[in-house]
């Protein structure tokens, strides 16, 4: 058995990266460390608790984490505050789980020589232009808009700049966006079909022209697998289906599944500094590890994902009015 500490597991993506793990691995062994911040959920383990090892506690929290990171083979870091309008709102949390956390798993990591694999964005890039034909590659230079990108990105000098001064052995996945299952209502997918599901009308930030480059959270997920199989040390890896739509068009693909018409839609305040574009050139991860997404039909995606929030209401809805509630006070 290889031991896996997995940080950030009762979140979204690390909660789909267990249950995925235990489906698809069954020669690891999972603990978990989770804060348990108003994003973390135990229920997103809910049937697998038993199967591994959780551990309520902060990534900044260097004693537990020395002791964790002694006991394990390798840690797969998800841990982080992970929503650009909360960074706009109060970036102090931000500096502290996604720099200082990253710093607290880096120094343990580099004092008991095992290997980690860092989760990370592709907002670390800044945006690209709409008309630009070029995607982000592991060689575009880092140009970070908000305090969550930012942090995001020093995180990631912080793990570079560990695999060259001290040689620790560490690799990095930048990834689009996410959607599928266990997603904080939060995020603009989750918020919309909620919103449609509660009676309210979706919200689309300025014009919505907006591009994202859409992944279901499984295809990011068994490409972390890859990399952690096969990736070489000190590389970074980007994850990304050819996913670009803009915002629009989600908006109105949801509307239309969800049997509403189409333009039932209200334009709200624009996000401060909103990135315009996010597309990556995933050919690296393609051609030397042999990757290929399985999820490549968008509406087929968003479909499953609006029949799992409309069978699992009780998951949100006790959050939905106090969600709703702090976007209302910035007009959004
Ligand atoms: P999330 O907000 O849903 O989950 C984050 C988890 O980390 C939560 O369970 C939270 O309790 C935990 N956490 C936060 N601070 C912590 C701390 N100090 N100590 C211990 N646990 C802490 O986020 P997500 O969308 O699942 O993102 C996970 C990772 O993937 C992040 O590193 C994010 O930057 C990255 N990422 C996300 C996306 C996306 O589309 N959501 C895309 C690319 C990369
Ligand atoms: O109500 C909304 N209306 C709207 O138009 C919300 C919540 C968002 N939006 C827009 C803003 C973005 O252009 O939708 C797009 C997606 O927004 P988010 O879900 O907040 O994601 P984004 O800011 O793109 O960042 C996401 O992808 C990269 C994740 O939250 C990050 O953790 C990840 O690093």
């Amino acid at each position: 058995m290889t031991k896996m500490l997995i940080t950030g597991g009762a979140g979204f993506i690390g909660s789909n990266f267990v249950h995925y793990t235990l489906q698809n691995y069954p020669d690891y062994q999972l603990t978990v460390i989770d804060k348990l911040t108003y994003a973390g959920n135990p229920d997103n383990l809910a049937g697998v608790l038993e199967k591994i090892e959780f551990v309520t506690g902060d990534i900044c929290d260097r004693e537990l984490v020395d002791r964790l990171v002694s006991e394990t083979d390798i840690v797969v870091h998800f841990a982080a505050e992970s929503h650009n309008d909360n960074s706009l709102r109060d970036p102090w949390p931000f500096v502290e789980s996604n720099l200082v956390g990253t710093a607290s798993i880096l120094e343990a990591v580099r004092k008991h020589g095992k290997r980690l694999h860092h989760i990370s964005t592709d907002e670390v890039y800044g945006d690209l232009e709409l008309d630009d034909p070029a995607k982000f590659t592991p060689e575009t230079p880092y140009n970070a808009s908000s305090p969550y990108s930012s942090t995001k990105a020093g995180s990631d000098l912080l793990v570079k700049a560990w695999v060259r001064s001290f040689g620790i052995h560490a690799t990095i996945s930048n990834c689009s966006n996410n959607y599928g299952p266990y997603q904080h209502i939060e995020k603009f997918i989750p918020r919309q079909i909620t919103n449609i599901l509660s009676g309210i009308k979706p919200k689309l930030y300025g014009e919505g022209k907006n591009v994202r480059d859409w992944i279901h959270v499984d295809d990011h997920n068994n490409a972390v697998h890859a990399i952690i199989e096969k990736g070489r040390s000190g590389e970074t890896y980007l994850i990304g289906a050819d996913g670009e739509e803009n915002n629009k068009y989600i908006v109105e693909t949801i509307l239309e599944l969800m049997g509403k018409d189409k333009n039932d839609y209200e334009h709200v305040n624009d996000r401060p500094g909103h990135d315009m574009r996010y597309a990556i050139d995933a050919t690296k991860l393609r051609e030397e590890l042999g990757w290929e997404p399985k999820y490549t039909n968008l509406r087929a995606g968003l479909e499953a994902t609006i029949d799992w929030y409309t069978e699992n209401r009780a998951w949100w809805e006790a959050e939905k009015a106090k969600v709703e509630a702090a976007y209302a006070e910035k007009g959004q």
